[in-house]
């Protein structure tokens, strides 16, 4: 029988509240850690690399994947620097090889990484869950950001539900509104201001997504080869949410968008980060059978549910839960290990991670990242290698 998928937990660093010793006891071997304090663009240095490395490894864990390189904007904008910017990156990857770290994720999402409008969402029976509501979003953009071309974006319905969810709330909710979607960064406390992120929006006025993706082509036409060299396996996360919001371009949301990430410079070394969360906010995405087509570029799995609502909301459901079928994609990705099996490939063992988790029980206690509790976590990661061992042992 071939290996299970490895295990994994993400881990903020040092002054993170979930510590090493909770990590190993989920279970989960792996961790999924970035050196949140070097700025975005910049190199990370081996003496860095290897410092954070120690630290897990002292733990008995081992530093299964890079969760984030972040890609620095200029790259994204095609600004005069982002060749430098491109070197930068590849001196880190060159470094993470040193260190012998393989698996590197990253985004290509223009300036905020993934968005939430309620961090604290209640369910029935207390839980605490991320939620992204249409018309919050809308509200903050239309009369908070007060950004022109929303008023033709968005449709006379949209506008009304975005007015009437804004008198319904108080000035801390609006407060905290604009918190949580200003937020942008994982791994910070960081939180843009209205006007920074103003400045940001305008450096992408001539970027749409046909420049954006033309863009991440040029990217990968210049970090694959050396990541190849190097034996570093690139794994693109999508959108979250995998639709264009505050009329910036978002390009990696859908089936084709994958295709096209792949296709644009062929290798194994230019992969993906399946992320069934993000992905599956869009009801047009089919997990499953993208995970049958596309499955052999995965190189890192992130697994999470989200309940769609009607009106393009979504909140984060439970792991086993929500409008995706983890049944399914277990059951494909189990296929594609067979397959891999099979065929002799090394990379059996997929690093997955329960991705977010609720607030739950004794998490209340501690202020971890959203989404990033340690009970919440366990149970979704519980779960998961529950239907793993399930589905293998009655189809296998
Ligand atoms: C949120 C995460 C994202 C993800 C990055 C990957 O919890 O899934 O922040 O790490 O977008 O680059």
């Amino acid at each position: 029988m071939f290996p299970n998928l490895e295990q994994t937990f993400r881990w903020y660093g040092p002054s993170d509240p979930v510590t090493l010793t909770a990590v190993s006891q989920t279970g989960a071997t792996g961790v999924v850690n970035a050196l949140h304090h070097i700025p975005s663009g910049e190199v990370w240095s081996l003496d860095e690399i290897e410092a954070r490395k120690n630290i897990i490894q002292s733990a008995g864990l081992t530093w299964s994947v890079v969760e984030s390189v972040n890609i620095h904007e200029s790259i994204k904008t095609a600004a005069s620097e982002r060749d430098r910017y491109i070197e930068k990156y590849i001196a880190t990857l060159k470094n993470l090889h040193k260190a012998n770290i393989k698996t590197v994720c990253y985004n290509f999402m223009p300036v905020l990484d993934w968005t939430r409008t309620d961090i604290d969402y209640r369910l029935p029976n207390g839980a605490s869950a991320l939620r992204f509501h249409a018309p919050a979003l809308a509200a903050f953009d239309l009369y908070i950001l007060e950004r022109e071309a929303a008023f033709s974006e968005f449709n006379t319905d949209q506008q009304k539900a975005a007015k009437a969810y804004l008198d319904s709330i108080d000035e801390d909710a609006k407060k905290a509104l604009v918190k949580n979607v200003m937020a942008g960064l994982p791994g910070t406390d960081k939180v843009l201001t209205i006007d920074e992120f103003k400045t940001h929006l305008e450096k992408y006025k001539d970027t749409d997504a046909a420049t954006l993706k033309e863009n991440l082509r040029y990217f990968l036409k210049a970090i694959i080869p050396e990541a190849e060299q190097l034996g570093i396996k690139m794994c693109i996360h999508p959108d979250d949410p995998p639709f264009p919001i505050f009329g910036l371009p978002r390009v990696i949301s859908t089936e084709a968008d994958l295709e096209y990430v792949v296709n644009s410079c062929p290798s194994d070394s230019n992969g993906l980060t399946f992320c069934t969360g993000s992905l599956g906010a869009r009801a047009d995405n089919d997990l499953p059978a993208m995970i049958n087509r596309l499955g052999k570029h995965i190189h890192f799995l992130h697994l999470r549910n989200v309940q769609r609502e009607t009106d393009g909301s979504f909140y984060e459901a439970n792991h086993l839960g929500g409008s995706t079928d983890m049944y399914e994609v277990m059951k494909s990705v189990i296929w594609e290990q067979k397959r891999r099996s099979e065929s002799g490939r090394e990379d059996v063992a997929i690093p997955m991670r329960p991705d977010h988790g609720h607030k739950l029980l004794d998490d209340f206690r501690y202020n971890t990242f959203p989404g990033y509790s340690a009970i919440g976590r366990l149970k979704g990661l519980a779960e998961l290698r529950g239907l793993e061992l399930g589905i293998k042992r009655s189809l296998l």
